[in-house]
C-alpha cells in the first residue's frame, strides 16, 4: 500500500518509521511519503493560512497551497493509462467516525492520501477541488478536539497498516480479531502467578492455573460481559433495546445489589413456595444474603433499575442471570428471571430473557433453564419463547428443565 501525507509538520509523522510500521516499510509492504505543505506556498513567508472570511476566531488554511500539494501527490502516481488516484482522507472533528470497519475498508485500497489540516481547518473549496479528482472522505478519530490532523493520521495509518498482509506477524492475532462479537477483551496475565508488588501479593486468578479449559473459557466470557457492561454499556445488546428495557438502567449486578436481589427473588418465588406445600425446596426462597452474593460470582447477573434523577440508584425492578454450565459451556444456563409485580405485563420478562440469551458465548449451542413444575404460566411463557422440555431428570424435585437451540 502507498500512503502520502501532507502536513505543515512533516516531523510529526516520524513515528511511522518505528516498530511494526517501520518494518512494513522496510519490507516493502507499506510505502509512506510525507510532504511539507509549505513547499507549495510561494509567497515570501510561505504562508498557508489567512483569517476567516465572514469573521470568527482563528485562522483558516488557504486553498492554493493545498490544491497544488494534492495535485502533486496525484501526479506522482504510477505512470500509465491506469491513471490511478489515491483515496483522500481528511481528518476533521466533523468527519465520519474512524472505526475498525473503516480501517478494514481502507486496508483494501492501493493508495491512500491524508491531508492534515491545522488552525480552524481547510478552506472548503479544497474539498471540492480534491473531490473532482479523487474519492474524498472526512474522517474523525473521535468526539474530542485535537489541534490538527497529524495525530489522527498516525492512529489511522497504524490501524490500517497492521491489517496489511504480513505486517502483524502473528496471523492468529488478526483471525481472532475478525471473530469479534462486539464485547471488550478479557483481562490477560503472565508469570509470575503470584507477584510480590513491594509487599502486596497480587495473584493471577486461580482458574487460569487450573488447566480446566472449559472453566477458563467461561471465566473469560463472564469477564468480557462484566467489562463491557461497566465500561461500554453502549456495546451490550441490552442497551440497544428499544422496548420496555430501553427506559431502564441495566447493569451487571455487584454484591452491593445482593440485598435487593434477595428481597425481589423472595417476593417473586413466594407463590411457588406456597404451592410446593413443603413437598420440595424452592431454591430462590431458601437462599440467604450470602448465597445471593455467591451466585453473583458464579453467574453474570443483570440488575434492572428504574432510572433515578438523583445520585442514589433507582429501585431494583427486575433481574436475570446467565452462565456457561460448569463443565459444559455448550450449554448456556439462564435463570432467576424476575420482574417486580408492578412492572409485569409490559414485555419486560421477554426482553430480559432475550438479553440473557444474547449473553451466551458463540460456542454455546443451546440455552437451558429450569422453572417450577406447577408454574404453568411460566412454562407457557418459556414455550412461547421457543423452549421445550429438556431430556433427562429435572435438576431439582419440583422443577422442569427446558432447553432451546441457539439461533
Ligand atoms: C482537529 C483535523 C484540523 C479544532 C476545532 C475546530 C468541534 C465542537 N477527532 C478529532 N478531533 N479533532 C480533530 C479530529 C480528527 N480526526 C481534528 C483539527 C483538524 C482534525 C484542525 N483541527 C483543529 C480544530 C472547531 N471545533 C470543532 N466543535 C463540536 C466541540 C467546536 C468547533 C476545528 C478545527
Amino acid at each position: 500500500m502507498r500512503v502520502d501525507v501532507v502536513s505543515i509538520f512533516p516531523d510529526y509523522l516520524a513515528p511511522l518509521e518505528l516498530s511494526l510500521l517501520g518494518k512494513a516499510r522496510r519490507d516493502g509492504i507499506l510505502e509512506v511519503r510525507v510532504h511539507d505543505l509549505r513547499d507549495f506556498a510561494h509567497d515570501r513567508h510561505r504562508s498557508v493560512d489567512d483569517s476567516p472570511l465572514g469573521g470568527g476566531a482563528g485562522m483558516v488554511m488557504k486553498p492554493e497551497p493545498w490544491a497544488e500539494a494534492l495535485d502533486a501527490v496525484v501526479a506522482s502516481g504510477p505512470p500509465g493509462r491506469d491513471a490511478a488516484v489515491p483515496h483522500l482522507i481528511v481528518p476533521g472533528p466533523g468527519g465520519v467516525p474512524f472505526t475498525q470497519a473503516l480501517a478494514r475498508t481502507l486496508a483494501q485500497e492501493q493508495w491512500l492520501a491524508f491531508a492534515c489540516g491545522r488552525y480552524e481547518g481547510i478552506d472548503e473549496r479544497v474539498y471540492d477541488h480534491a473531490a473532482a479528482r479523487m474519492p474524498v472522505t472526512v474522517v474523525s478519530l473521535g468526539d474530542y478536539v485535537l489541534n490538527g490532523g497529524e495525530v489522527a493520521v498516525l492512529a489511522m495509518v497504524e490501524a490500517v497498516g497492521r491489517l496489511l498482509p504480513g505486517v502483524v506477524g502473528n496471523a492468529e492475532s488478526l483471525v481472532e480479531e475478525s471473530h469479534e462479537d462486539g464485547l471488550l477483551e478479557y483481562p490477560v496475565y503472565t508469570r509470575p502467578a503470584s507477584w510480590d508488588d513491594a509487599g502486596t501479593v497480587r495473584e493471577v486468578p486461580a482458574v487460569l492455573l487450573s488447566g480446566d479449559h472449559g472453566a477458563i473459557a467461561a471465566w473469560r466470557h463472564a469477564q468480557r460481559l462484566e467489562r463491557t457492561a461497566s465500561r461500554r454499556p453502549d456495546l451490550l445488546p441490552l442497551s440497544a433495546t428499544t422496548g420496555a428495557l430501553a427506559d431502564l438502567d441495566v447493569q451487571v449486578a455487584t454484591p452491593a445489589d445482593a440485598a435487593e436481589l434477595l428481597v425481589l427473588q423472595r417476593a417473586c418465588w413466594v407463590r411457588e413456595g406456597l404451592a410446593a406445600q413443603g413437598r420440595w425446596l424452592v431454591p430462590p426462597l431458601a437462599e440467604e444474603h450470602a448465597d445471593v452474593v455467591a451466585g453473583l460470582h458464579d453467574w453474570t447477573t443483570c440488575a434492572v433499575r428504574v432510572p433515578s434523577a438523583h445520585a442514589s440508584p433507582g429501585r431494583l425492578v427486575a433481574s436475570v442471570r446467565g452462565r456457561g454450565h460448569p463443565g459444559d459451556d455448550t450449554r448456556w444456563e439462564v435463570g432467576r428471571l424476575m420482574v417486580a409485580p408492578d412492572l409485569r405485563g409490559r414485555g419486560l420478562g421477554r426482553e430480559l430473557l432475550a438479553l440473557a440469551e444474547s449473553l451466551a458465548p458463540a460456542r454455546a449451542t443451546h440455552v437451558w433453564l429450569t422453572t417450577g413444575v406447577l408454574e404453568e404460566g411460566n412454562q407457557r411463557f418459556y414455550r412461547r419463547a421457543g423452549y421445550r422440555p429438556a431430556p433427562g431428570e429435572p435438576t431439582y424435585p419440583g422443577a422442569v428443565d427446558l432447553s432451546k437451540r441457539r439461533r
